[in-house]
């Protein structure tokens, strides 16, 4: 009789921003890094894995974004890198990056205040020469503890509109301009 072992090798993110994994502001994503052969693309060694995986997180308010990874029971010791990037994403401009300030085996975390809108995660393996799955964390606090939904049925506008964040005691204005008459 034959066995043949399953090699959880999936899931694999793309290797750049214009391959990222559109994830959640809370969410959390299981990945696979795999080994390579130590070489970047210009055939430099690299203390990194050549496998990288890109996530794309749509933050909708100011707070704070907390990103970190664990180690799945399949591979409880594999060592992860984390950078986290604007909406540029530029590689060598990174918001924020980590290496091992998280809980378990050198998990990276990074918590980084951010305002509205899109920003990528890059994960990569530690080393060059390991392999193996993490549990990636995304977790948002927004800094508005309310929110207030603002809306004209007719008659009039109402400004802002539609989901308008506020702190706790905060003051909140809003304009409120009636249609002009038309009678
Ligand atoms: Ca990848
Ligand atoms: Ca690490």
């Amino acid at each position: 009789m034959f066995l043949t072992a399953a090699r959880a090798e999936s899931p694999d993110f793309g290797d750049q921003c214009g391959d990222a994994e559109v994830i959640a502001p809370n969410s959390i994503t299981n990945g696979y890094i795999t080994k390579g052969d130590g070489c970047n693309s210009w055939g430099l060694w690299s203390s990194e894995s050549p496998d990288k995986d890109f996530f794309k997180i749509t933050v909708p308010d100011s707070g704070t974004l907390t990103i970190y990874t664990t180690n799945p029971a399949s591979s409880p010791i594999f060592d992860t890198l984390g950078r986290l990037y604007d909406s540029d994403c530029h590689w060598w401009d990174p918001l924020a990056a980590n290496d091992d300030a998280g809980t378990g085996n050198e998990n990276f975390l990074i918590s980084e205040s951010v305002g509205p809108g899109d920003y990528y995660l890059r994960v990569a393996g530690g080393h060059w020469n390991m392999e193996g799955g993490y549990k990636l964390h995304v977790e948002f606090a927004g800094t508005n503890a309310h929110t207030i939904m603002a809306g004209a049925a007719s008659g009039g506008s109402i400004s802002p509109s539609g989901a308008v964040g506020a702190s706790d005691h905060g003051i909140q204005t809003f304009t409120i301009t009636p249609d002009a008459c038309t009678g």
